[in-house]
């Protein structure tokens, strides 16, 4: 996908998909998970250097989603990709899936490391990082990081190793969303300002916003291009992105269905989806 119009038309699928996925289960991660989709389908439609049909390709590059409960976005974008079939996003987290809810390499085709115990992707990221550079190859890693997840100290352990070491082929992505488990994170621990912080640990930082798929291409294209310094990009987002109703929701981490209000905003949003994807496809 070169286009623009391509990316935001993968990412309204991978929202489709995500929120039909969620629905079927009846309750799941939908505020972390949605502030992440244009930023998937930027990664995944274009930047990434993948092939689905050889999952496990050597010089591929590698994704490690570290706040693994927004693992149903990352499942979707895979399925649409053809990693898998779509028909098992229906299985998630049920007994005896190869979809549990937090990814997990061992189990599922596409995934590069197994994640949900928040933090440790970061020293996952930075120890696939170093044995790429090791083995000479030419791959990048993507690490997707929550602002609520930054309260682990193992993050910053690793960030200061990545900036050390000077993976730039390690693009951290730190998707600030301003919210945590149960509420902002300004109330719970304020993280004052992540860019500043990252770039007192030694990164170069850009921003974007997390709902504008040319701001995000734009700034992974520079961090790719940058040489001799650790690279990282903060998304300015919002949780539960890309549909009014849940944006706005207050409990927004951890979405039940059941609730007649909820429900309903969920099958307002699938049929708005689906017209967006339905139109997209047409006008081509
Ligand atoms: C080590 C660890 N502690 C606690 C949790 C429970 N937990 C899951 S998500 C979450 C909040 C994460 O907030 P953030 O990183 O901001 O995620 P997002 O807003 O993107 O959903 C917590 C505390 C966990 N998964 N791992
Ligand atoms: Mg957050």
């Amino acid at each position: 996908m070169t286009n623009s119009s391509d990316l935001t038309n993968f990412a309204a699928q991978i929202r489709l998909d995500s929120l039909k996925t969620l629905k079927k289960m009846g309750q799941g991660h939908l505020g972390g998970a949605f502030s992440i989709i244009e930023l998937l389908a930027v990664l995944y439609g274009k930047q990434m250097r993948i092939n689905p049909q050889k999952p496990n390709w050597s010089e591929r590059d590698w994704l490690v989603l570290s706040k693994g409960h927004a693992g149903v976005a990352l499942y979707s974008a895979l399925a649409n990709l053809g990693y898998f079939d779509k028909s098992l996003l229906e299985t998630l987290n049920q007994g005896g899936t190869t979809l549990p809810s937090h990814p997990d390499c061992n189990k599922t085709v596409g995934i590069d490391a197994t994640t949900g115990s928040l933090g440790q992707g970061t020293s996952i990221a930075a120890g696939i990082a170093t044995g790429l550079r090791l083995k000479n190859k030419n791959s990048d890693v993507y690490l997707i990081v929550g602002d609520g997840e930054l309260n682990e100290g193992q993050c910053w352990e690793a960030f200061q190793y990545i900036a050390h070491h000077k993976l730039n082929h390690c693009i951290v992505i730190i998707d600030e969303n301003k919210k945590q488990l149960d509420g902002f994170t300004t109330d719970i621990l304020n993280p004052f300002s992540i860019v500043e912080k990252m770039r007192a640990f030694g990164f170069k930082v850009w921003t974007a916003k997390g709902s504008d798929v040319v701001a995000i291409d734009t700034a992974i294209t520079e961090c790719k291009a940058t040489k001799n310094q650790a690279v990282c990009l903060v998304l300015d987002s919002v949780k539960g992105q890309g549909v009014a109703y849940f944006e706005k929701l207050t409990h927004n981490h951890s979405v039940k269905f059941g609730n007649p209000e909820a429900k309903e905003a969920c099958i307002a949003a699938i049929e708005a989806l689906n017209e967006v994807v339905r139109s997209k496809k047409c006008s081509k």
